[in-house]
């Protein structure tokens, strides 16, 4: 534990010397991860001494050259995504979350700083933890002058998602991990310097997610500052101009908490383990799966359905039916596109995201009877009976993309070439999660073997 001598039994020190205002009686986050870890350390240093050499499973050619799906070959403990059941997080579901995760004090959907407490420890927060994690977030959220300046230098033109990856990239100015790199640290230290990087990026993400919304689309107007006591999503939605939205906020506060992890191997949570396992610090590992994300097979797929139906709207007018809905997906399958919102990697149900998201929305009359909302519902009762029939797709089903945006619509918030931002502030509460425990449990360079087409074919033929 790092409360320091010199500092009120009320404050907490982290390791690269921030002190930050303790609620009397509750842990901090590093005191509750520093429980945790031994256990962790010890269990894996255990299976490692005694099953090392244990079979989990073959490796096909489909593995191969199918993009690796099914292969079993990351570790990853804060989530567990199963084909039928969708996500866990440390064993909850996302009803069991809604249940236990501490809420905003005027609200009631989840914190994502509870997401994050419940990832990075494997518990469920007190309020006053949950409390005292957003305020050390909100004292942390100040972008240093140089970023707002290079966030302000850039083009209008350039898409949101690389402004992102650009601004966290240039955040590791303030890299505590790679000071402390530089001045030689023991191993066992990594993490807790590592900890620190990942939240002030966290803490600093809706500033930088907020600049360049203000940029792009609002002529940079002025933002207001971040308020002490505000949970980090409160402040980001003041930030981007929402903040008198009460439904916005809570749906974005959902949003966020639910996105916020994805098990291991999906392409952003994967690419920030491989660039981390580098010791590249948490900066630069999440900036670059932020360009994994900004891909349209993934994160960039919320945008792409609020374009596609958009479109759908505008070509079968305001007499929606099913059977024009069903018109309209022939047409884009048969046009040699994919129908954004739909499939997955894995998931082989409907995504229990998707139908967490539309739940909200049927708590709300003004939600139900949204004209974009009401055609996305449509849209995922006609779509997986198309889907089926087309006989391509492994998952018929909604991903949670197909109905993320259309409340940011219904609100106002139009500009969907943004949405992957939202996202993107998300999916760092569960990579960045994973880059302390892989610095905790000492997790090794990734570097998987590679086969040439000949050297399969040689397997295979003298097998
Ligand atoms: N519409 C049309 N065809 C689809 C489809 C869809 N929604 N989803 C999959 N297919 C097609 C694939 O393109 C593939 O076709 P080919 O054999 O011609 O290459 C075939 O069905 C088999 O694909 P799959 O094994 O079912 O799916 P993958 O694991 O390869 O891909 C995904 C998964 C998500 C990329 C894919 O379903 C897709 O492109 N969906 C639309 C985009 C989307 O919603 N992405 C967001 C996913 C959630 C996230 O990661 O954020």
């Amino acid at each position: 534990m790092l409360v320091c001598a010199g500092l009120s039994k009320n404050f907490a020190k982290s390791a690269s010397g921030f002190a930050t205002k303790r609620f009397a009686s509750t842990k901090t986050l590093r005191e509750a991860l520093q429980e945790v870890i031994p256990a962790k350390q010890e269990q894996l240093k255990k299976l490692k001494a005694e099953h090392s050499q244990a079979i989990v499973g073959d490796v096909k050619v489909e593995n191969i050259i199918g993009g690796m799906r099914g292969l079993k070959g990351m570790l990853w403990d804060a989530s567990v995504l199963d084909p039928i059941e969708g996500i866990r997080f440390h064993g909850l579901t996302i009803p069991d979350c809604q249940k236990v995760l501490p809420a905003a004090p005027d609200g009631k959907e989840i914190l994502p700083e509870s997401m994050l407490w419940l990832l990075m420890t494997g518990k469920v927060p007190t309020p006053e933890e949950t409390r005292q994690l957003s305020r050390e977030l909100a004292e942390k959220g100040e972008l240093p002058k140089f970023v707002e300046q290079l966030i302000d230098s850039l083009p209008q033109t350039l898409h949101p998602m690389t402004q992102l990856g650009i601004g966290v990239s240039a955040l590791n100015h303030d890299s505590a991990f790679q000071a402390a790199y530089e001045r030689g640290i023991k191993k066992s230290e990594y993490w807790t310097y590592t900890l620190d990087d990942c939240i002030n990026l966290i803490s600093r993400l809706p500033a930088l997610a907020a600049r360049i919304y203000r940029n792009v689309y609002k002529s940079g107007s002025e933002m207001p500052a971040i308020d002490k006591n505000l949970d980090l999503v409160g402040n980001y939605s003041q930030l981007l101009g929402y903040g008198h939205n009460k439904s916005l906020t809570e749906y974005l506060r959902l949003y966020i908490a639910l996105h916020g992890d994805h098990e291991g191997g999906n392409a952003s949570a994967h690419t920030a383990h491989l660039v981390g396992s580098t010791l590249s610090d948490p900066y630069l590992s999440y900036s670059a799966a932020l360009y994994a994300l900004a891909g349209p097979l993934h994160g960039l797929a919320n945008q792409e359905v609020l374009r596609w139906q958009l479109a759908m709207q505008k070509e079968i007018g305001s007499d929606i039916t099913h059977g024009k809905i069903k018109d309209y997906l022939w047409k884009t399958l048969k046009g040699g596109q994919v129908v954004p919102g739909y499939g997955h990697g894995v998931l082989r149900n409907p995504d229990p995201r998707f139908i967490a998201l539309q739940e909200f929305c049927n708590t709300l009359p003004e939600l139900r009877e949204s004209p974009i909302i009401r055609l996305v519902n449509m849209t995922s009762e006609i779509a997986p009976e198309v889907l089926k029939e087309h006989g391509k797709t492994k998952n018929p089903y909604p991903n949670v993309d197909a109905t993320s945006g259309c409340v940011l619509y219904h609100y106002g918030l139009t500009e969907f070439k943004y949405y992957t931002v939202i996202f993107g502030v998300s999916r760092a509460l569960g990579a960045l999660t994973q880059l302390v425990w892989a610095r905790a449990l000492g997790l090794p360079l990734e570097r998987p073997k590679s086969l040439s087409i000949d050297a399969i074919e040689k397997i295979v033929k003298s097998s």
